[in-house]
C-alpha cells in the first residue's frame, strides 16, 4: 500500500475568508477552541487523578474541524459523532459543567452521570456512540427523518477512518444516496485507527475519493490542520446538500495528538512524529492569521485562554462537589424490558 498519498483539498483563500467571516465570528471560534483545548487539558489531568475512570477519547489536535462545521451550518441540524465526542457537545451548547460532572460519573452529569465520556448529548446530538460505526445509520435515519417530514436541514455524521472499513457506513451511503437523503458524512482521518496505520486498515485512499463514486455521491476532502480550509468547504457543501438534497462524503485529514485513548501510550508512533505533528497545532496557526490580521495580540489571546482554563476549572470543581447518582434511580430510563 502506497504510504503517501496525495490529497486534492478543496480550494479556500484564507485572505478573502478573513474578510468574509469577520473579526467576531473568529474571535468566537478561536475561543470555542480554546474551550476545546482547555477541557481536554484539564480533563485529561483529572482523569489521571483517579478522579475520572472508563474510557476517555481526546479530541486535541481536531478541534478546527467540528468548530467549523458547527458555526457553518448552525446547532439546529442533526449531529452524531463518536466516542471522541466532548467537542461537540460543547460546540453545540453543553455547558462545561455538566459534561465534566458527566465525566466525573456525577448526577449531575450530561447523561446523569451513567453515559461518561463516550456518550454525551445535545438537544440536537444524537451522541456519543461507542461502536465504530454504530452513529452512521443512526445519522441516515435522522436524514430520511428530516426528508420525510419536508423539514429543512441536513443530518451531519463525524466517524474516524476506522469506521470505513465497518459495513453499516456502505449499507448507510447506498441507502442515503438511494433516497436523496440529506446527509453529510465527515470521515476525520487521523491516521491512526487505535494503533492500526490508516496505511494498513483501507484498501482505497483518498478514502472519500475513491469511496463516494461507488455510491454516485460527491466527495470533497479538506485540510484539518487549517479552520479556514474547513469552513470553506463545510460552507459550499451545506449549500450544496440543502439544495440538491444529495448526500455528500467528506474527508478531513487531520492530526490525533494523543493516543488512541488516555489508557493508550501511543508506542507504535515515534516521538519525533507526535512531536511534529503537534508544532502543526491549528490553534496557534489560527490565532497566527487572526494576529496578522491585527484582531488579537498575544496578550489577548493568553488571557482568553485563561478565562477558557477558568471555566474547566470551575466545571471540575463543580463536578467534584457534586453528588453521587442515588443507586435507586439505576432502573430509571431504561427503555429495554
Ligand atoms: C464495532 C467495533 N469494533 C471495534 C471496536 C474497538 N474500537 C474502538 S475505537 C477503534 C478504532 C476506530 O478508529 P477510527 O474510526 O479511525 O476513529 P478514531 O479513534 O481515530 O477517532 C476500535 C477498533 C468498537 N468500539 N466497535
Amino acid at each position: 500500500m502506497k504510504e503517501t498519498i496525495e490529497y486534492h483539498f478543496f480550494p479556500s483563500d484564507t485572505k478573502s475568508l478573513v474578510k468574509k467571516i469577520g473579526k467576531e465570528t473568529l474571535l468566537e471560534c478561536l475561543k470555542q477552541m480554546l474551550l476545546i483545548r482547555n477541557f481536554e487539558i484539564r480533563a485529561e489531568s483529572a482523569y489521571l487523578q483517579g478522579k475520572i475512570g472508563g474510557f476517555f477519547h481526546s479530541y486535541m489536535g481536531q478541534e478546527p474541524i467540528q468548530t467549523a462545521a458547527v458555526n457553518v451550518m448552525g446547532k439546529n441540524q442533526w449531529w452524531t459523532t463518536t466516542y471522541r465526542c466532548h467537542a461537540l457537545a460543547l460546540l453545540l451548547g453543553a455547558t462545561p459543567n455538566e459534561l465534566m460532572a458527566e465525566l466525573f460519573g456525577r448526577a449531575t452529569g450530561n447523561a446523569k452521570g451513567r453515559g461518561g465520556s463516550m456518550h454525551f448529548y445535545t438537544e440536537r446530538m444524537l451522541g456519543g456512540f461507542g461502536i465504530v460505526a454504530g452513529q452512521v445509520p443512526v445519522a441516515t435515519g435522522a436524514a430520511f427523518t428530516m426528508k420525510y417530514l419536508k423539514q429543512d436541514g441536513v443530518s451531519v455524521c463525524f466517524l474516524g477512518e476506522g469506521a470505513v472499513a465497518q459495513g453499516s457506513f456502505h449499507e448507510s451511503l447506498n441507502l442515503a444516496s438511494l433516497w436523496n437523503l440529506p446527509a453529510i458524512y465527515v470521515i476525520e482521518n487521523n491516521k491512526w485507527g487505535m494503533g492500526t496505520a490508516v496505511s494498513r486498515a483501507i484498501s482505497a485512499q483518498p478514502i472519500a475519493e475513491k469511496q463516494a463514486p461507488s455510491y454516485s455521491m460527491k466527495s470533497y476532502t479538506l485540510n484539518g490542520m487549517d479552520f479556514f480550509n474547513c469552513y470553506a468547504g463545510f460552507a459550499h457543501i451545506f449549500e450544496e446538500v440543502r439544495k440538491t438534497s444529495r448526500p455528500v462524503l467528506i474527508e478531513v485529514v487531520t492530526e490525533r495528538f494523543r493516543g488512541h485513548s488516555i489508557s493508550d501510550p501511543g508506542a507504535y508512533r515515534s516521538k519525533d512524529d507526535v512531536a511534529k505533528c503537534m508544532e502543526k497545532d491549528p490553534i496557534l496557526t489560527f490565532f497566527k492569521t487572526l494576529s496578522e490580521n491585527g484582531f488579537i495580540n498575544d496578550q489577548q489571546y493568553e488571557a482568553l485562554d485563561k478565562e477558557q482554563k477558568e471555566l474547566v476549572l470551575a466545571a471540575i470543581k463543580f463536578a467534584d462537589e457534586s453528588p453521587w447518582p442515588d443507586p435507586i434511580t439505576l432502573g430509571e430510563d431504561v427503555f429495554a424490558p
